[in-house]
């Protein structure tokens, strides 16, 4: 049986890129592999790698658990849970800190992009983060995990992290592949179609909010950054604007690109737009609709309990799996 596993901070409210790029993988893959065991989890230790405030942290934790189940997760099919709950994941991100080198770190264009944007001081926490989600992974011998293209550099490390640390103690962990869309597996900011589309993005026109009141995200689109030349067609290089758009439309529809360049070869922009507009909104409302719903539910907290018990009972075999292989403590 094949474990997939994966998960979203809970940095602010998840956006339309964590959607694409993420949810709505996760909700696929529910769907097609029936056989799957499939984790899916809310990583708020992720989250403190940045400052946070206290009561908008635990907000956007109980959100993000609404948000899964209002997009479509099964929690019949999905164990859902949230990460700090399961302190088997601290335990193993220690123990792959021990595994990477300072330079594998260092290398990485997350830890770059996000420790210029540091007002308060870089945390070491920013740095060690690969190594805090190679051990989500491998904590569970995962053998899929679905990711945007942006967490492709972290995958790879992990992967070489589970080689290395089965070449110095013998096989262990899993190495695990990861799951990549097709379309749109990166969405871009709406205002910089050239930076990808981040909660956490200062601009709020930048991003769409799964939670965003509907007119506010159509005009978000409307007024979205494209280019002079009136032209509906992919270009990534030259019109990164109008390609992004294209992204969002295929894989919220069943069009494809091409689809759409022939659909809109005589349309202008503002037509185009107002058609996307209007497919954003025939994709939030329903969501919106079920995450009202469910927010103050208490099957909500049942799920997360029901997630963390099964979590728990992986992660605590596993490490203590690796506590022996290791030689810490005293043999059990
Ligand atoms: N723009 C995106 N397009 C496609 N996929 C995306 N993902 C994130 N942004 C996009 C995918 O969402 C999953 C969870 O991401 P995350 O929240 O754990 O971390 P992130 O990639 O750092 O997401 P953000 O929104 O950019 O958060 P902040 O602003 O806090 O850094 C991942 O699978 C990711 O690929």
């Amino acid at each position: 049986m094949k474990r997939l596993i994966s998960g979203i901070q809970p940095s602010g409210v998840v956006t339309l890129g964590n959607y694409i790029g993420a949810i709505k993988q996760f909700v696929k893959l529910q769907n097609e592999l029936s056989e799957a065991d499939i984790l899916v989890f809310i990583a708020d230790l992720h989250a403190i790698t940045v400052p946070q405030v206290k009561e908008k942290l635990r907000k956007n934790i109980k959100e993000l658990a609404a948000l899964y189940i209002a997009c479509g997760l099964d929690p019949s099919k999905v164990h859902l849970f949230i990460q700090s709950e399961v302190h088997e994941h601290n335990q193993l991100a220690y123990i792959m800190e021990c595994t990477a080198h300072i330079g594998e770190l260092e290398r990485m264009t997350q830890y770059k992009d996000k420790k210029v944007k540091q007002v308060l001081g870089v945390k070491s926490s920013l740095l060690t983060y690969p190594a805090l989600m190679a051990a989500d992974i491998l904590l569970y011998d995962a053998d899929l995990v679905p990711i945007g293209d942006d967490q492709k550099q972290h995958l790879e490390l992990t992967r070489d992290l589970a080689i290395r640390f089965n070449n110095t103690y013998g096989d262990t962990f899993i190495v695990p592949d990861g799951y990549f869309t097709k379309n749109g597996s990166r969405i871009m900011s709406l205002t910089n179609p050239t930076k990808k589309m981040s909660k956490s993005d200062e601009n709020p026109k930048s991003y769409i909010l799964l939670l965003d009141d509907i007119n506010t995200a159509k005009n978000k689109i409307k007024s979205a950054v494209t280019d002079s030349d009136g032209i509906i067609k992919y270009d990534k290089k030259n019109k990164p604007g109008i390609s992004n758009l294209l992204s969002i439309y295929a894989s919220l529809t069943a069009y494809s690109v091409k689809d759409l360049e022939i659909k809109y070869k005589d349309s202008n922009y503002a037509t185009f737009k107002k058609d996307l507009a209007d497919v954003i909104e025939e994709t939030l409302l329903p969501i919106q609709r079920k995450f009202n719903e469910i927010i103050n539910s208490k099957e909500l907290d049942e799920i997360l309990d029901d997630g963390k018990n099964y979590a728990k009972k992986l992660a605590s075999r596993k490490i203590s799996k690796v506590y022996n292989k290791i030689g810490l403590g005293r043999k059990i």
